[in-house]
């Protein structure tokens, strides 16, 4: 069916550690757009159903070993297949609400703490990606995580693990740059209409300046 017509669509990204709610949030937030009368579709990476994606899901899933390096230009990799389909999409005025992007991306590897592997050599790949109008950060304390029926079996899916990775996260934020102008941070901790409402007090504003033409191009 043809999009309402917007300048464009926005690009939105729902970030955060393992049960920070990004899930549940992206649905409320989609339901929430398009029963206001927006173009609205989910994604989110690592998408699991390309080629690269299932050598991710493998992975992660501890099936398959790899250098570290390798496989965080995979998690890159299946950023960049979806680049163009992600930019055609906002110009056709579908707004997109995205589970999980670049941030993920380059705090997940750095906190691997590998003396190579930086957070300023884990961006590099990631330069000229479609940079979203907003990334609401979900965090929630790992020990609350804990709570939330505790993690799975997955690779990264452990305490210390995700301690680091909430301390690059937050410290994102003092780095200057792109990355600390981007995330706006959402306390993820209390409950789930509250969460939605903290959401939806940012978003709202941001989807309609950027579908009522403020913000021509993306990353602007
Ligand atoms: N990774 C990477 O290394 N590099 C990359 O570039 C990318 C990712 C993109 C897989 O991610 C792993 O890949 C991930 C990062 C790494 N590793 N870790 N950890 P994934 O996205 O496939 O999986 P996940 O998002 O980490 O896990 P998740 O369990 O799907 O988390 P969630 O989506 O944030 O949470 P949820 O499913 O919405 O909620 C979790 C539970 O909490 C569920 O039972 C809910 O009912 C409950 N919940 C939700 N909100 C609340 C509130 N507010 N209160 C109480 N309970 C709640
Ligand atoms: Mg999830």
């Amino acid at each position: 069916e043809p999009a309402k017509p917007v300048s464009r669509g926005a690009f939105i990204v729902v970030e955060g550690l393992d049960r920070a709610g990004k899930s549940t949030q992206v649905k409320k937030l989609c339901d929430r757009l398009y029963a206001e009368g927006h173009n609205v579709k989910a994604i989110g990476f690592p998408d699991r159903t390309s080629p690269i994606g299932k050598m991710i899901s493998s992975y992660l899933k501890c099936q398959t070993e790899m250098d570290d390096h390798a496989i965080h230009l995979l998690f890159t990799t299946n950023r960049w297949e979806k680049a163009q389909w992600v930019k055609d999409q906002i110009a056709h005025g579908y707004t997109l609400i995205c589970d999980r992007y670049y941030y993920s991306g380059i705090v997940y590897s750095a906190a691997k703490r590998l003396p190579s592997l930086s957070l300023a050599w884990a961006r590099q790949p990631e330069v000229g990606l479609p940079r979203p109008d907003r990334v609401m950060f979900l965090d929630l304390d790992p020990e609350a995580a804990v709570k939330r029926g505790g993690y799975g079996d997955e690779k990264y899916e452990k305490r210390e693990m995700q301690e680091r990775v909430r301390a690059l996260f937050l410290g994102l934020l003092g780095r200057g740059g792109e990355e600390s102008s981007d995330l706006f941070v959402v306390d993820a901790g209390v409950g789930v209409e509250d969460v939605a409402g903290s959401i939806w007090g940012e978003v709202g504003k941001v989807v309609n300046a950027v579908e009522g033409g403020k913000w021509l191009e993306l990353g602007s």
